[in-house]
């Protein structure tokens, strides 16, 4: 972080609700958005669409501090065409704060989104982490708590307590890590999602950790990425920073530093998310690359972040072009699903198997409209199947959760599998498989050719599991 960013004075008490903004299209370059001043952006995948959450920043030419009171939402399709959806939450927001909408990320759980935040309390102290909630991805968000998840008065806080990220395993244990001032910190959240279970602890093997905590999970491993600003091998003016990243077996650590992932950018913060979307890895974080930006007047881009065979990261090559669009799937569009002979584990005598190969489009995860499959009340591991005559080649798959808001609930997990002539096997290169209500979830995979595939889903505790429609998608 650079010294220079410290605020002389705390901006004005916003206390106006979250902005109502027309969705606009924005440019296919880098920076993604130029009508405002975006910076500390959190991408999200939800279905097939990719989200950028990201603070405003207001300050005019030449201020030395941040001016930030909102925080924009983004989206995309591709990952390089993008709308800007405006303000979908602001200091007011949150009663009990009064300046400072820093950085922040969007968490999905149990078909909510948990919009954690950096910002300035009215009361003692400086910052703290708040926690908003929505029912999509779009809000509208409203506080979750009434009051700070942290802050100053938290046993075991950091200096700064800034720059939350929050990761839910697969087990369903959720962890909040956040820090500034070169205090990283560490705690278990309850399932709730804004509470917290557990002592704070301080991480270790986050090497240089200065703020700015990205947490996700690949291939079984954990990943921290963070900002650093040291000068041996990150950045040659500690008013700068850069993106190091560290790997881990356990989400609570310790951590074993692997090294810089993004180089210094144009502005002295370095705050970055990563994703998969359609089967791509990506990189998001701001610079000072927009006309008349600056320090305080930075800018999001996006860039593709490739993946060793071993897990590490290749450093990223910062453009000003973007990524190609990558609209996923690559297949000619045709839909297997409806040729297939459609078979499950269970499905309860009430409900329709053949929903799930019907062609339905449905409205929401509610929407019965053209039948639902539920296999209430098996629990655990449950799974449909497609089978046809001849080997198809199959390269992308969607599911439309079903959830009948009683004892049908959206997934905890769930994965795609193949018969390879002799057993079931995981589809290779498979994306994640998404558990969101309300959307189509896409799964990317390398093409395989085969007369089966099964869709195995596990049931959160407590409930069954259901689906409206699934597609599995010609290569
Ligand atoms: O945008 C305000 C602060 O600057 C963020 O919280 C930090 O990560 C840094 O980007």
């Amino acid at each position: 972080m650079s010294r220079r960013r410290w605020p002389a004075a705390m901006c004005a008490l916003v206390t106006a609700a979250a902005a109502t903004a027309v969705a606009t299209p924005a440019q296919a370059a880098n920076p993604i958005i130029t009508s405002i001043y975006t910076a500390d952006p959190a991408p999200l995948v939800v279905g097939d669409t990719l989200y950028v959450y990201a603070g405003r920043d207001e300050a005019p030419t030449g201020a030395g501090n941040f001016q930030m009171r909102e925080w924009h939402v983004l989206s995309s399709a591709d990952a390089a065409t993008w709308t800007h959806h405006g303000a979908k939450a602001n200091i007011g927001t949150f009663g009990w704060a009064g300046a400072d909408a820093w950085a922040s990320e969007v968490e999905p759980r149990n078909g909510k989104y948990y919009w954690y935040t950096s910002v300035n309390g009215n009361g003692p102290g400086w910052m703290n982490i708040g926690v908003a909630v929505a029912d999509s991805p779009l809000g509208p968000f409203t506080d979750a708590k009434g009051g700070p998840l942290i802050s100053d008065s938290t046993p075991g806080s950091s200096g700064l307590n800034i720059d939350p990220t929050v990761f839910v395993d697969d087990d369903g244990q959720a962890y909040l890590y956040w820090g500034g001032y070169w205090g990283p910190r560490a705690v278990r959240l309850a399932a709730n999602m804004t509470d917290t279970v557990g002592p704070v602890v301080t991480p270790a093997g986050l090497t240089d950790f200065w703020e700015a905590p990205w947490m996700f999970k690949r291939g079984g491993l954990y990943y921290m990425m963070y900002a650093a600003n040291d000068t041996g091998g990150c950045v040659t003016d500690t008013d700068y920073a850069c993106q190091r990243y560290a790997t881990a077996t356990d989400p609570m650590g310790p951590w074993t530093h692997r090294g810089v992932v993004l180089g210094q950018v144009s502005s002295t913060t370095n705050h970055a998310g990563i994703v998969e979307f359609n089967g791509q890895w990506y990189i998001v974080y701001h610079n000072a690359g927009a006309p008349g930006g600056g320090d305080f007047r930075r800018s999001v881009a996006v860039d593709r972040l490739y993946f060793n065979a071993d897990g590490t990261i290749q450093p990223v090559v910062q453009t000003t072009t973007g990524p190609p669009p990558n609209p996923g799937g690559g297949g000619d569009g045709t839909n297997l699903g409806p040729s297939a002979t459609v078979s499950t584990s269970h499905v309860s005598a009430w409900e329709h198997l053949a929903a799930v190969n019907n062609g339905g489009t449905p409205a929401g995860s509610q929407d019965r409209s053209n039948l639902a499959y539920g296999n209430w009340p098996q629990q655990g591991v449950q799974w449909i199947e497609y089978r046809w005559p001849t080997a198809k080649s199959i390269n992308r798959s969607s599911v439309y959760w079903f959830d009948d808001n009683q004892g049908i609930d959206l997934p905890a997990s769930c994965r795609l599998q193949y018969f390879n002539g002799s057993q079931y096997v995981p589809v290779p290169g498979q994306s994640t498989c998404g558990v969101a209500g309300n959307v189509e979830n896409v799964i990317t995979f390398s093409p395989v050719s085969t007369t089966r595939l099964r869709l195995q889903i596990t049931s959160r505790s407590g409930y069954s599991t259901g689906v409206l429609e699934w597609k599995a998608m010609q290569s």
